[in-house]
C-alpha cells in the first residue's frame, strides 16, 4: 500500500455514498470499517447486524488514501489503520488485519498475506504461490490457522482490540465458490470442507474474524461510553 497523509481535519462522508450496514447513519452510533477488502466489508457487516451500530464503509471517505501497513505484527497494523481513519473521520473506526500463518513456512505469509505474491497480487496469485511453496509436502505437515486482530479506535483515543484464530490445514488444491483469500485453501478439518465451502454465517460462527469481532463486542459498551467522554 502506498502512504498518504491524513488530513489534519476530519473529512465529512459523501452523502452518495450508501452505509454498508441496514440501519440509518447517525452522528452517534456509527462507525466506519477501515478496509478496503470487500470479503471483510461484507463479514464485518454481517456481525455488527442488529448491535446498534451504522457502518459506512471507506469509499464514504474518498479523501482517505490507502493506509501504508508497515506494522511487524497484526496487532500494530490493525492500530495504524484504526488510528488513522478514526483520525482522518473523526468516527469511530473498526479495522482488522489478518492473515494466514503456515507451520511449514515458519509462519508465512503471515502479516504479508494479501501481498505474498507481490504488492496489489490477486487471491489467484497469492494462492497459487502458496501452493508452490507446499509442493509435495505431506497432509501431516500443511497445519496452517487464519488470524486476525481487530481494533477500534475513537477520536478521543479510547481503544479496544481483540484476536481470533481459526485452526486448519492447507488443502493440495483449491476447493469451493465463496469467500475469498485463501479460503478455497483452508480446510476447517471438524468440518471437511474448505472455507470457500461454507455459507457466509458458518464461516462467521467459526473463524478468527468471528472469534475476534465477538470477543471486541464483549467490551464494546464500556468502550463506547468512553469514545463519548
Ligand atoms: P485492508 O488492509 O484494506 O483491510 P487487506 O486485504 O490488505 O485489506 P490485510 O492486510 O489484513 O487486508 O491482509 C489480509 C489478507 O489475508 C487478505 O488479503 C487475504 O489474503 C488473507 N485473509 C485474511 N482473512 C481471510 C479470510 O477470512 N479468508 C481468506 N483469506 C483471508
Amino acid at each position: 500500500m502506498t502512504e498518504k497523509t491524513p488530513p489534519a481535519t476530519p473529512v465529512a462522508p459523501n452523502p452518495a455514498a450508501p452505509p454498508v450496514g441496514t440501519q440509518p447513519v447517525g452522528t452517534e452510533k456509527t462507525v466506519v470499517l477501515a478496509t478496503r477488502n470487500t470479503g471483510k466489508i461484507a463479514e464485518l457487516s454481517a456481525l455488527l447486524a442488529g448491535f446498534g451500530v451504522a457502518v459506512l464503509g471507506l469509499d464514504a471517505f474518498p479523501d482517505i488514501g490507502e493506509i501504508e501497513e508497515t506494522g511487524a505484527t497484526f496487532a500494530e497494523n490493525a492500530a495504524l489503520k484504526a488510528r488513522t481513519v478514526a483520525q482522518a473521520t473523526g468516527l469511530v473506526a473498526l479495522a482488522d488485519d489478518s492473515g494466514l500463518a503456515v507451520d511449514e513456512l515458519s509462519g508465512a505469509p503471515g502479516v504479508y498475506s494479501a501481498r505474498y505474491a507481490g504488492q496489489g497480487a490477486t487471491d489467484a496469485a497469492n494462492n497459487a504461490k502458496l501452493l508452490a511453496a507446499l509442493t509435495g509436502v505431506p497432509e501431516s505437515r500443511r497445519g496452517c490457522r487464519f488470524i486476525s486482530v481487530v481494533t477500534a479506535h475513537a477520536p478521543n483515543g479510547a481503544e479496544i482490540t481483540a484476536e481470533g484464530r481459526w485452526e486448519g490445514r492447507v488443502l493440495p488444491s483449491p476447493r469451493g465458490t465463496g469467500g475469498f483469500g485463501y479460503d478455497p485453501l483452508f480446510l476447517d478439518p471438524e468440518l471437511g470442507r474448505s472455507a470457500a465451502e461454507l455459507a457466509p454465517a458458518e464461516k462467521n460462527a467459526r473463524s478468527h474474524r468471528g472469534h475476534a469481532l465477538r470477543a471486541l463486542l464483549a467490551h464494546w459498551p464500556a468502550f463506547w461510553a468512553k469514545a463519548q467522554t
